[in-house]
């Protein structure tokens, strides 16, 4: 996953602890006895605390995905989770640092050779430079937060991806607990996931992933918040079917005919085929409207589900490739 080898990003007052002691250490190393050897000394302390510092902050910068070649998914998550116009200008703050610290630091080599007292322009140079990283402290927590945002993302690559949808608390994390190698929270409340996750399994020798999601309200876009937009954002990037689970037995806590209503929402947003599921046949009898039922409680049906879906899968990619044959005259 893109976000997933972004490293911890420092505060200043780690990263100017870290260059200070190398700096002190790089002098400890020096015999001084002139003038001279005093000036190579403090130059030294000088570079050794600038060169690390630029090298840092350009580091974090550098370590961080380019927002501009960047998959539409992820880039529509970190929309959504952090901002991408913020992180810009977080990141090039950062980058900002590390050149202005670069440029003082040969200042400072300069004016010491001119210096009656190199130390005391050493301990100049140390006070701008504490001051320049000071200043983006906020800037590097901000992307400290991003990061760790961010890395929390499923890896989804090119393999089918069926989404699973529907109300909060209608057993869309216990669907895709039965069928596959993830295994997120369940429990009887709503909203119990707030983020996508993404299990596997393997059918026929095809791996398929399954994204599980959020629960969703029936309600516009613009009112929706940023873990419902994360649900949002799955289905239209990277389902290839969706799997939309009803609770016709509204133990879920929302009538069958909000969750039908947001089905038809979906269905106008979404040209993805969509497989309707009424999940909790244990407690419900069969209602219009549905493809077929499931119990996830008790495995009925489940496999049937599977079948169906797979079988979407498949005329989704026959559909995909006969369209993109162009048509004789
Ligand atoms: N009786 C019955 N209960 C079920 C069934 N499937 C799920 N449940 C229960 O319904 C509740 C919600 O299940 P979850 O899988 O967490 O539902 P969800 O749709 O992921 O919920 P959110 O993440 O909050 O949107 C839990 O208490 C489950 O045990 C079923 O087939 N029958
Ligand atoms: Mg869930």
């Amino acid at each position: 996953m893109i976000f997933e080898k972004v490293p911890t990003v420092p505060t200043a007052e780690e990263l100017l602890d870290k260059s200070f002691r190398r700096a002190t250490r790089a002098k400890r190393g020096k015999q001084i006895l002139d003038r001279d050897s005093k000036l190579k000394a403090e130059e030294s302390m000088l570079l050794t605390a600038a060169n690390i510092l630029t090298d840092n902050l350009v580091s974090i910068v550098r370590k961080f995905p380019s927002f501009d070649q960047m998959p539409l998914f992820y880039l529509d998550l970190a929309e959504i989770l952090v901002g991408v116009e913020e992180m810009k200008m977080n990141l090039a703050s950062v980058q900002w640092a590390g050149g202005k610290i670069h440029e003082l630091a040969r200042k400072y080599v300069g004016m010491m050779r001119d210096a009656e007292d190199a130390k005391v322009v050493r301990k100049q140079a140390f006070g701008r430079i504490s001051s320049i990283v000071n200043s983006i402290d906020g800037n590097l927590r901000f992307l400290n937060d991003a990061r760790n945002k961010l890395r929390k993302l499923p890896a989804i690559d090119d393999s089918p991806a069926l989404v699973i949808a529907g109300y909060p608390n209608v057993g869309k994390s216990s669907f895709v607990a039965l069928v596959s190698s993830a295994r997120p929270e369940i429990a009887p409340y709503p909203f119990t996931t707030k983020g996508l996750a993404v299990g596997h399994f393997t059918r026929n020798g095809i791996r398929y992933q399954v994204i599980d999601t959020p629960g969703l309200l029936d309600r516009p876009l613009e009112e929706r918040n940023e873990i419902e937009l994360q649900a949002i954002s799955a289905l239209k990037h990277v389902g290839k079917v969706i799997l939309y689970i009803i609770d016709p037995s509204e133990t879920c806590g929302y009538t069958l005919e909000k969750q039908m209503h947001l089905l038809e929402e979906i269905r106008k947003e979404f040209a993805v085929p969509i497989l309707v599921v009424a999940n909790k046949t244990d407690i419900s009898a069969p209602v219009e409207g549905a493809d077929t039922g499931m119990s996830t409680l008790t495995g009925e049906g489940v496999e049937a589900v599977l079948e169906k879906l797979f079988g979407m899968v498949l005329e989704a990619n026959i559909n995909l490739s006969s369209s993109s044959i162009p048509a004789s005259s």
